[in-house]
């Protein structure tokens, strides 16, 4: 299996890890916003050094009860850190759902595209079937970050989030989308409640179906904190079973705050032949 993104086709027969560079600073008061830059490309740095094998950097927090951002601040926010990080010689996401965004970094070499909303903001899915190869990431959401912890609900969270998921994929081969560039993400944490969350995990296999390799991004999500009581500064252990766990259900990629640590994990992992193929 093969993710084809812009500049890189990832091999995916050993596990990626993707780590998560969040560039959304609270405040812009003390020397500000370069601040807030540099910290975040020296942050890329770090993950590389740890062994990242995909960088995804976000200038929109999608925690649950997050107010939006506007469009001009994402841009501000994103684009200096996404050109000091194309100069390292990884594949580097950028996580945003809003089609100004994903135009303006396609038009700068990004490498791939991780939308939470999965292509249904209106021209979100044209900025993308007129790229000829970046990698696209499409997630299951339900409801939008203020609002989807509210009540979630469903009869079987496993079969809702895969048809979502496959009418998304349908809807990018539709418009041309070559599949290589796919990847699907069942959203933990987006509009799930612990159960949900944990029904994905142990029936994580039956996404598999789809014919698609899976992203799945646990790393200090709420559920953790629920199942091991510990604040999110704390959650470092339990992201990384959380991260193995899914690896060994069979996702292809893992979105980590937590990048040596879980590199850590896999190597004994993969050591102790439990590696597919
Ligand atoms: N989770 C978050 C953000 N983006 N993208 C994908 N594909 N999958 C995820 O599970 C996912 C995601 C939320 O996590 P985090 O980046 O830690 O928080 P915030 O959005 O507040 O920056």
């Amino acid at each position: 299996m093969f993710w084809q993104t812009t500049r890189f086709r990832i091999d995916l027969r050993r596990p990626q890890v993707m780590g998560i560079v969040n560039v959304t600073p609270d405040s812009f008061s003390d020397g500000g916003r370069l601040a807030g830059t540099m910290a975040a490309i020296r942050h890329c740095e770090q993950l590389l050094a740890q062994g990242a094998d995909i960088l995804d950097i976000g200038g929109e927090s999608t925690r649950p009860g997050a107010a939006p951002v506007s469009l001009d601040e994402e841009l501000a926010r994103v684009l200096p850190v996404l050109d000091a990080a194309l100069t390292l010689g990884c594949p580097v996401s950028i996580d945003t759902s809003k089609p100004a965004v994903m135009r303006a970094v396609l038009a700068r070499g990004a490498d791939i595209v991780n939308d939470i909303n999965a292509l249904q903001t209106p021209g979100a899915l044209d900025a993308l079937a007129r790229h000829s190869s970046c990698g696209i990431c499409l997630m299951h959401m339900r409801g939008d970050p203020r609002t989807m912890q509210r009540w979630p609900q469903y009869d079987d969270v496993l079969r809702e989030v895969g048809e979502f998921l496959e009418e998304r994929l349908r809807a990018c081969l539709a418009r041309g989308v070559e599949i290589e560039r796919i990847v699907l993400d069942p959203g933990i944490g987006f509009g799930k409640s612990v159960a949900h969350n944990l029904d994905l995990l142990r029936r994580q296999r039956e996404l598999l179906s789809l014919g698609r390799p899976l992203l799945v991004g646990w790393s200090r999500k709420s559920t953790l904190g629920a199942i091991t009581g510990r604040d999110i500064s704390q959650r470092q252990a339990a992201s990384v079973a959380a991260a193995l766990a899914a690896v060994q259900s069979g996702a292809c990629i893992v979105r980590v705050h937590d990048v040596a640590a879980t590199i850590d994990a896999l190597k004994v992992w993969a050591a102790a032949g439990l590696a597919r193929g």
